[in-house]
């Protein structure tokens, strides 16, 4: 009971100790195995798509494991000394190729719906420009006027800050949290990839094109990416740091960081499409 409660004590201090530290959510954890906690509804679809996958291959698995068993122990040559010398059988056959098909089937229908989901850009209230570099991230609120660029933090201020080295970069880029955000991802020279696992995209950065995708952040905290095309020698040092944030600190930041919010909120609503009456005949060209 007592050493229960010492326990506790001490595994309650590590981890306050740590949110205190990182206060991070989207990172990758030591020994981890697994996919990192979602922070988008497409994130957690993803994870459940993964999930069906992994019960789905483990079923498959067992059953074969099974058969091969079956064969091993009934069909040896001390428990089944003569064989039988037939080799077709319609049924089974037509099993084995019917049972794949409708597990296809299947795992083809659950993941429609997730790449509609992904690929179909929602109405955005933000667009955030990505560009690849050589090695670092250019981010860019063309409707807020914001540019920056963010480069990998040192080994030594990272230590020294309890930020996590290869992941921290020099400037955090920040995003509001519920709030739908289109990203458009380039690249200026080679071929990057611009990934953060736990809002679930992961979009190349092609020079001269531009990739889109979206994410909508449901909670606060900072979130890590990295680039994940091999692009060149420094390809393992350009991460990608994001602070999800509340739309009250996005603002406060956007205007520290030289742009503005009103620019974006006078532009953001469409105005009203002024009523197009049709072409009245005396319009109509006359000859
Ligand atoms: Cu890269």
């Amino acid at each position: 009971m007592k050493r229960g409660a010492l326990f506790a004590a001490v595994l309650g201090g590590v981890f306050s100790a740590a949110g205190a530290a990182f206060a991070m959510v989207g990172a990758p954890t030591p020994r981890g195995y697994a996919l990192q906690e979602p922070a988008t509804a497409v994130m957690r679809d993803i994870v459940d798509f993964h999930t069906l996958l992994l019960w789905i291959i483990v079923a498959i698995s067992v059953f074969v494991l099974a058969l091969l068993l079956w064969v091993i122990v009934r069909y040896n040559r001390r428990a089944n000394p003569t064989p039988k010398k037939f080799t077709h059988n319609m049924l089974v056959e037509v099993i084995w190729t019917i049972v794949p098909v409708l597990i296809l089937v299947g795992i083809a229908w659950k993941s429609f719906p997730l790449i509609y989901l992904q690929e179909r850009i929602p109405e955005a209230e933000l667009t955030l420009k990505v560009t690849g570099n050589s090695w670092r991230w250019d981010f860019e609120y063309p409707d807020l006027g914001v540019m920056m660029t963010a480069n990998l933090l040192d080994e030594a201020t990272a230590d020294a800050e309890g930020r996590p080295y290869l992941l921290a970069t020099d400037a955090p880029l920040l995003v509001p949290v519920d709030t739908t955000v289109r990203v458009l991802v380039t690249s200026n020279d080679v071929i990057h990839s611009f990934a953060v696992p736990a809002f679930g995209i992961k979009e190349d950065a092609i020079q001269g094109r531009v990739n889109e995708t979206w994410f909508n952040v449901e909670r606060e905290g900072v979130f890590y990416g990295q680039c994940s095309e091999l692009c060149g020698v420094n390809h393992a040092y350009m991460p990608v740091e994001i602070h999800a944030v509340t739309r009250a600190e996005f603002d406060a930041w956007v205007v520290a960081q030289g742009g503005s919010i009103a620019s974006a909120e006078t532009e953001a609503p469409a105005p009203p499409p002024a009523a197009v009456e049709p072409a009245t005949p005396a319009a109509t060209p006359t000859r």
